[in-house]
């Protein structure tokens, strides 16, 4: 505190930032006309308790004697002030932290405040409320106090855990105490759960089973499960599939298709830990493949396009177990994931909007979480009947064969004339006649119509 200056009996006190013109104290003489406060003056500290002291001049106190009073300087208030209530950081929860600054009369030379009590409410109930005594500490003329908190419960996702504190400056005489003013905080879980790994799905007939090692959180409350055919989620917003406490699920009731399962352990107060993610048990499949008309021998490389793939029963009538769509990438390589086929020995088939449906030349044997590689690109007896066509030398490279614009297994005139109308209208984009895929429609997509029409290719299949 510092007295910023004294006009008559007013006295400013500058505490915080800034000093306003209201009197924080006024004082009064104690007769009429004593001329109170005709002089005013600081004291300087006279009781050495860290507060400047006051002088104030009463100079007619009597008729001819004047009177000088001191008035020992302190804050306005006994109170103690309540600084913050704040969470204990970086633990499982349970603490917060309070602070509080003296009693303005805990100070050197002054016994009054013997003890501080805090107290602590739950939030009030139609505005009452309910004081518990949490601890009883000495005065020992410190500036401040502080005391940690065990709370009943912490804040969560539905629960605030808000409470209530005040701090009261006791004296001996039970009546006769000063309190702060309520300050609301709350305790946090700092820690959730790490993420849990390992995280697998495996195919279990029909089932899927889903195995993961237990969190060590000492706080585990459960895991929580989604399913979801995106790679990712935000587990706070993703609607829970399944929750488990144990590290063992059989999904029972499978989706179609490939998809994700992912995992989070959640602690008591609901944290989450980072999700976990596995995906689907399925047949993958790294196929090579490259597709005349967008190969280019100069680059030794090919516009990248999308395929749909078929796994393909391998006795007649060759129906089909499952397909996936793919991306061919520029080097010809395309992973591909079925997720309904069971272990099996399946032709590959594949299609493309402007080529001829290709079968490899001998069915392949595939199963869930082995991961098998087939090339048709290597030699033209990788295809059904060697139905391909030689596109580089250097490396030697098969493609399937570009131009059935119809899609109806056959490279023919009605393939052209689809060419030759869109290049007529100057058509471009993503479109079935674009066979080199260049984006627009011309007399280089015609060639190859033109070419293998010429040579009457057609599917071959089983
Ligand atoms: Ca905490
Ligand atoms: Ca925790
Ligand atoms: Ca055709
Ligand atoms: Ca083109």
């Amino acid at each position: 505190m510092d007295i910023l200056s004294i006009p008559a009996d007013h006295i400013y006190i500058s505490g915080a930032a800034t000093v306003d013109n209201i009197a924080d104290v006024t004082m009064t003489g104690e007769i009429t006309n004593n001329y109170f406060g005709k002089s005013v003056s600081s004291a300087g500290d006279i009781n050495g308790d860290g507060y400047s002291d006051v002088s104030v001049g009463a100079y007619v106190y009597s008729s001819n004697t004047g009177r000088s009073y001191i008035y020992l300087g302190s804050a306005i208030s006994a109170k103690p002030i309540l600084n913050y209530v704040k969470d204990v950081p970086n633990d499982q929860g349970g603490y917060v932290n309070i602070k509080w600054a003296r009693s303005s009369i805990d100070v050197n030379g002054n016994n009054t405040i013997t003890d501080y009590i805090v107290y602590r409410s739950y939030p009030p109930i139609g505005g009452q409320f309910s004081w518990e005594e949490r601890s009883v500490i000495q005065a020992t003329k410190r500036s401040f106090y502080t005391f940690t908190d065990h709370t009943p419960s912490d804040s969560g996702s539905n629960n605030s855990g808000n409470f209530f504190y005040k701090v009261r400056a006791k004296t001996s005489n039970i009546n006769s105490y000063w309190e702060s003013a309520i300050l609301s905080g709350r305790s946090i879980d700092n820690i959730p759960p790490f993420i849990v790994s390992p995280f697998t799905a495996a195919a279990s007939g029909p089932d899927v089973l889903l195995n993961w090692k237990s969190s060590t959180a000492p706080d585990l409350l459960n895991y929580v499960l989604f399913r979801n055919v995106n790679p990712t989620i935000d587990p706070y917003t993703e609607t829970p599939w399944m929750t488990a406490t144990d590290s063992i699920l059989l999904d029972t009731s499978t989706l179609s298709g490939t998809y994700y399962y992912f995992i989070v352990a959640q602690d008591i107060h609901g944290n989450y830990s980072p999700a976990a993610v596995t995906e689907s048990p399925n047949i993958t499949v790294y196929l090579k493949i490259f597709i005349e008309g967008l190969y280019n021998a100069g680059s030794n490389s090919q516009v990248s396009d999308t395929i749909t793939v078929y796994l393909r029963n391998s006795i007649s009538p060759y129906s089909i177990a499952d397909r996936t769509n793919g991306v061919v990438s520029s080097d010809g390589t395309a992973q591909l994931k079925f997720g309904n086929a069971v272990n099996g020995n399946y032709y590959i088939s594949v299609t493309h909007r402007n080529s001829i449906e290709t079968w490899s030349a001998l069915p392949v044997s595939v199963a869930t979480g082995s991961p098998i590689s087939f090339d048709l690109s290597s030699a033209l007896s990788q295809a059904y009947a060697g139905n391909q066509i030689q596109v580089d030398a250097s490396p030697v490279r098969f493609a399937v064969y570009s131009g059935d614009v119809n899609q109806d297994g056959t490279i023919d005139l009605s393939d052209g004339s689809l060419i030759d109308n869109d290049a007529f209208n100057f058509a471009s984009g993503y479109i079935q006649t674009d066979v080199n895929g260049d984006g627009i429609v011309d007399i280089s997509d015609a060639v190859f119509a033109d070419n293998n029409g010429f040579n009457f290719i057609s599917k071959i299949t089983p």
